[in-house]
């Protein structure tokens, strides 16, 4: 064996030289891979009794794409696109070994290779779209040479891995190898081409797969519109399509060089810098300071669930999904019931989906119990509480479970605002008690908030952080506040959205200034969709917001066909001119003098307002970092991935800006923008929230 570099090794072994990649921990393609690869095929080249060169990786991973951190900085040679011409362009064949994940430019480092063989569990595929980007190094010009236009485009968009088999089915690979012995089927396979003196098959020399397409422009018109909606906002996707189309009309080196020009331009894009922070900021959020790899966890075999409400039920679902068995407590058989059957009607639409089998859905019920029986959580290692907001109720609920509870379970509340060192309290064993903070609908939304109690134990907050990924969600370790991240800093917009209505802006505008910036769905359309009257009662009311006035009037939203929105049968929304007769009225009433608001000043009064509490947030620690915010945000109320979350959106803004503006409200509009210390400290500095 030689050493090539510090991640490259060459060993020769009957004529066939195996380069070897070492760099973990995913053979990212890094200064030092991209000049192993290229030392490699060069030694091999050189050498007289080499007929024909293997390239695998060691560890969890074949090359699992550009290294991301590198990106932005300047790059030292050799360059990608050099290192493959090298590997395409060598007088011997190359072979590809992938096992792992081949992505990005890992997935095109193999494209480029005259052969490829892979395990059975290995995944191919371009995931650079979630970065923002379009494949750089030649993926959009030879995965459409080897499956055709559709399939790559299938691929390219959806950015999702795709098997070995299928790769071996539609030709991605040629062989697939035992797994577990990948370099040994590698090498035997090498022998074979030797033995067949096989040619040195270049994918860019193929043409059949793309004659399809060929002076067909509404295979793409087709392809764009059917991708629309799913990337309203983004760049990226037109541009993997005109460079798809490219390879279909262009010779293959001017497509190459167009696409890398696309690539380099999205690159520098603000979209793609937002969305590799959110790569980063996922992966950081799991990271908590106190707690390592030796903190020790809890093994959580079985969870109880108390209430089958669609939280409770939402959240049972995701233990049930992951094979854990869940046990639902309940007050009456009725809401049992009620709650079981919407469990089951989800599983049964995803289902008529054909994304799980009928088996898999009697599986998963099968892991529920229902029970109405409260000393039936006396089994669960996790029991998570999930009634309505009332402290009251929870300390009760908390009080009980602390005599029925083993020793060592952890209890959580799924409270969304209330102050969970309150409710530890309620027990003799606040070190067992944490928040677990689900967002609606819990089956479905990644986010988990993990609310650290004052006196939770690092045990417990260490087993919750390590289960989260098991159930498909994001953690994200956040203090005892009211509203915790989340909410805590949407109360600040819904404020100002109450606030703009009665100044002037309508319900729609408002809405519809969100709704272009990315988000899902406006303020009122939101509140319209869950129902005006969660926590409104009409003994109580006093028709002293706008929200009382309608909720009288029976306009208690989407359910009742009215709300701050009017809606038909399908119920789709349409402004309502007798809303906002009711709002002008209100606000003449209250002395407030409404105008005409541009768009700019309605996003600038609800998003600096959420900054500046993230800020606020930061500062009393209540986050552990500003990319923690950022996928709250993100992950949980569906803010643009390409705006990369509130406080990087500060960021690319200009702190500056920002503070500048949070003045100028405070002057017209009193203390709710008073600019937090910390938001003041980094604009003087010149810095930013993502390298605070
Ligand atoms: C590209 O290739 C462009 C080309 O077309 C053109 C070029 C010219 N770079 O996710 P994990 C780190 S675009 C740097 O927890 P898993 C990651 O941050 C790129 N670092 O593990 C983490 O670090 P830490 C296209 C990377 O087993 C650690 O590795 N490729 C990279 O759950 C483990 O990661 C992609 O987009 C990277 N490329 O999943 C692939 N990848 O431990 C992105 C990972 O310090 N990567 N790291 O937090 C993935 O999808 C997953 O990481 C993978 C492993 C599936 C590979």
């Amino acid at each position: 064996m030689t050493a090539l570099n510090a991640v490259a090794d060459l060993t020769v072994e009957d004529e066939v030289a195996i380069v070897t990649i070492n760099s973990p921990p995913v053979n990212a393609l890094s200064r030092d891979v991209r000049e192993g690869l290229m030392l490699g095929v060069e030694k091999a080249e050189a050498d007289a009794t080499v007929k024909a060169t293997v390239i695998v990786c060691a560890g969890r991973t074949f090359i699992a794409g550009a290294d991301i951190t590198e990106f932005g900085k300047p790059h030292a040679a050799p360059y990608l696109p050099d290192v493959l011409d090298r590997i395409e362009n060598a007088k011997k064949p190359v072979v590809a070994a992938l096992h792992g994940t081949a992505l990005g430019g890992g997935f095109e480092v193999a494209l480029t290779a005259h052969y490829r063989i892979a395990v059975p569990s290995a995944k191919c595929g371009l995931p650079e779209i979630k970065l923002g980007l379009i494949p750089g190094a030649g993926g959009t010009q030879r995965l459409p040479r080897l499956v055709g236009v559709e399939t790559a485009l299938e691929v390219i968009l959806s950015g999702t891995p795709f098997s070995a088999r299928d790769a071996k089915q539609w030709g991605v690979v040629d062989a697939l190898a035992e797994e577990g012995k990948l370099a040994e089927g590698a090498v035997a396979f090498a022998k074979s081409l030797i033995a067949a003196r096989a040619p040195l098959k270049k994918v860019r020399d193929r043409d059949e797969k793309l004659a399809a397409a060929r002076g067909k422009p509404e295979i793409f018109e087709a392809i764009r519109q059917a991708h629309a909606k799913k990337f309203r906002g983004f760049e990226a996707w037109e541009k993997a399509i005109l460079s798809v189309k490219n390879a279909v009309d262009l010779p293959f080196d001017e497509g190459v060089e167009r696409e890398r020009a696309m690539f380099m331009a999205l690159l520098g894009s603000t979209q793609s810098k937002a969305q590799r922070h959110v790569f980063f900021a996922e992966r950081a959020a799991a990271k908590i300071a106190d707690i390592g790899p030796d903190t020790p966890t809890k093994p959580i075999a079985r969870v109880g669930v108390i209430g089958a409400g669609t939280m409770g039920g939402g959240i049972a679902m995701n233990f049930l999904n992951a094979g854990i068995p869940v046990t639902i407590v309940e007050t009456s058989k009725e809401a049992l019931d009620r709650g079981v059957s919407i469990i089951q009607r989800n599983y049964e639409n995803t289902a008529k989906k054909g994304r799980l089998t009928m088996a898999e859905v009697e599986a998963r019920m099968g892991r529920l119990s229902l029970t109405l029986d409260f000393r039936a959580l006396a089994e669960a290692d996790l029991v998570i509480e999930a009634v309505y907001e009332s402290m009251d109720l929870k300390k009760l609920i908390f009080e009980k479970l602390d005599g029925v509870a083993k020793p060592g379970a952890i209890l959580a509340s799924n409270t969304s605002y209330l102050n969970v060192d309150a409710i530890a309290a309620a027990t003799k064993r606040p070190e067992d008690v944490l928040g677990m903070h689900f967002f609606s609908p819990a089956n479905v939304m990644r986010l988990l908030e993990i609310v650290r109690g004052e006196k939770t134990s690092k045990t417990v907050l260490a087993t919750v952080a390590a289960l989260a990924p098991k159930i498909g969600k994001v953690g994200v370790t956040v203090g005892v506040c009211y509203g915790f991240v989340g909410n805590r800093m949407l109360a600040e917009r819904q404020r100002e959205a109450g606030k703009l209505i009665l100044e002037g802006a309508t319900p729609a505008q408002v809405d519809r200034v969100l709704t272009d910036f990315g988000l899902p769905m406006g303020p009122f359309a939101m509140s319209d969709l869950a129902g005006l009257d969660i926590g409104w009662s009409a003994e109580t009311s006093k028709g002293e917001s706008i929200r009382d006035i309608l909720c009288e009037e029976g306009r208690r939203g989407q359910k009742t066909g009215a709300g701050f929105y009017d809606y038909d049968e399908q119920r789709n929304a349409k402004p309502s001119a007798h809303v906002e007769t009711i709002i002008r009225a209100f606000a003449a009433a209250k002395g407030i003098a409404q105008r005409d608001i541009t768009d700019a000043e309605i996003l600038e009064r609800l998003i600096y307002p959420m900054i500046n509490e993230g800020a606020k947030i930061l500062e009393e620690g209540k986050a552990q970092r500003a990319s923690d915010i950022d996928v709250v945000w993100i992950m949980g109320y569906g803010w643009p991935v390409y705006r990369g979350g509130p406080m990087f959106y500060a960021d690319t803004v200009g702190l500056n800006t920002v503070l500048d503006k949070l003045k100028e409200f405070q002057a017209k509009f009193g203390d709710d923008f008073r600019p937090a210390a910390l938001l003041e400290k980094l604009a003087a500095a010149g810095g930013s929230f993502s390298k605070a």
